[in-house]
């Protein structure tokens, strides 16, 4: 009888185990219904001590191995269904499009000064730095604006805290001017050098002027170097950098470093000389000063004096950018407005 009950119990779970497909919930149901302590197959294993002899040699074996089979039975499947579920999860499409990264770009100061360099590297020129915390001697003495000399006062100054290892005062430096004197005194002419960099003023910031901005130095320095060098370069400069014909003009000005000193202009993008708002109606724009070194300068540098001629200028990048671009604030360039980043 019991022997009967065991085939049927065995044909039942097979069948039934067709039925619950890879639902855990179901095989559970079934795990109670074939192996619980109510179990038919329960029952009859805790019936096999009242068997005689001869039954419990046959029945005994019997029952245990088909409890044996369907726990194993049972195990395996929930054990195959839990790792499918485990690969589902980790299931990559490869076929699916690509989330597109956001990923910056240049600042317009940045690529405004690559320009410059690219250019002026193309004309031979060496692009070097100088140290934008400086002493006074390079920032001003040097560059022969003493002490006390009232032409400190163009240059309203941030001055430092604390002073350096050797007690002297330390400021941002006010232009990249004093980069001549650096490289000078590591090098001998002739040379041709750019320098870019950030300049300092202690000053009220509006549409054309920042505390902190930046400057390119230019420095040609060699026995016969004359303003007719400097205008051609100038000339070749701005021709290449705005992609147009930019002509240029020098204004007599005062600079303690240079002698003779300009005011350098060059013609109105905008209007083409012919006058508008960008201009004041002049046809010019002010780029920077330039001039010939003055050979005081030289002198402090530790070169022999009328030994060598050349000629220098500082001109804002900022400046240039705007021009370039069409940006009527010098303030949107720091302002951190992705809005403005975003264009360029
Ligand atoms: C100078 O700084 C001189 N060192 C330039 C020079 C170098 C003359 C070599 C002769 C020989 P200036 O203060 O004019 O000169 O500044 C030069 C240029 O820097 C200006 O024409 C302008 O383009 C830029 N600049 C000056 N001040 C500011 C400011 N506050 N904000 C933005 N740009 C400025």
């Amino acid at each position: 009888m019991s022997k009967k009950i065991l085939e049927k119990i065995k044909i039942d779970f097979e069948n039934s185990l067709q039925t619950v497909g890879t639902d855990l919930g179901k095989l559970e149901v079934l795990r109670v219904k074939f192996l619980s302590r109510k179990s038919e197959l329960n029952k009859i294993l805790k019936g096999i001590k009242n068997l005689s002899p001869e039954e419990k040699k046959e029945i005994g074996p019997l029952a245990n191995q088909t409890r044996k089979n369907i726990e194993s039975r049972l195990t395996d499947l929930i054990e195959e269904i839990q790792q499918k579920k485990d690969l589902d999860k980790d299931w990559i499409d490869v076929t699916a499009p690509g989330k597109k990264e956001r990923i910056g770009h240049l600042n317009l100061l940045s690529k405004t000064q690559r320009e410059i360099e690219k250019i002026f590297t193309s004309m031979s020129f060496e692009i070097a730095d100088g140290p934008e915390i400086e002493n006074e001697w390079y920032n001003f003495d040097a560059l022969n604006i003493p002490k006390n000399h009232p032409a400190r006062d163009l240059w309203d100054t941030f001055w430092m805290k604390n002073k350096n290892q050797k007690g002297e005062k330390l400021l941002l430096r006010t232009h990249t001017s004093n980069s001549q004197i650096h490289y000078m005194e590591n090098n001998k002419p002739p040379f041709q050098v750019v320098v870019p960099g950030r300049a300092y003023r202690y000053e009220a910031t509006d549409a054309n002027h920042e505390h902190s901005f930046c400057q390119f130095e230019a420095l040609v320095v060699g026995d016969d170097v004359s303003v007719a060098n400097f205008k051609s370069i100038a000339q070749e400069f701005f021709s290449a950098f705005f992609q147009d014909e930019i002509k240029i003009r020098l204004r007599p000005s005062y600079f303690p470093f240079t002698e003779p000193s300009f005011e350098f202009d060059i013609s109105c993008k905008v209007c083409r000389g012919k006058g508008c708002s960008t201009c004041s109606n002049t046809g010019w724009l002010e780029m920077g000063g330039c001039g010939m070194v003055n050979q005081r300068v030289f002198e402090s540098a530790g070169y022999e004096k009328d030994k060598y001629q050349g000629f220098a200028w500082g001109f804002g990048i900022e400046r240039l950018a705007m021009m370039k671009y069409q940006v009527n604030d010098i303030r949107h360039f720091r302002s951190g407005d992705l809005r403005f980043v975003q264009q360029f």
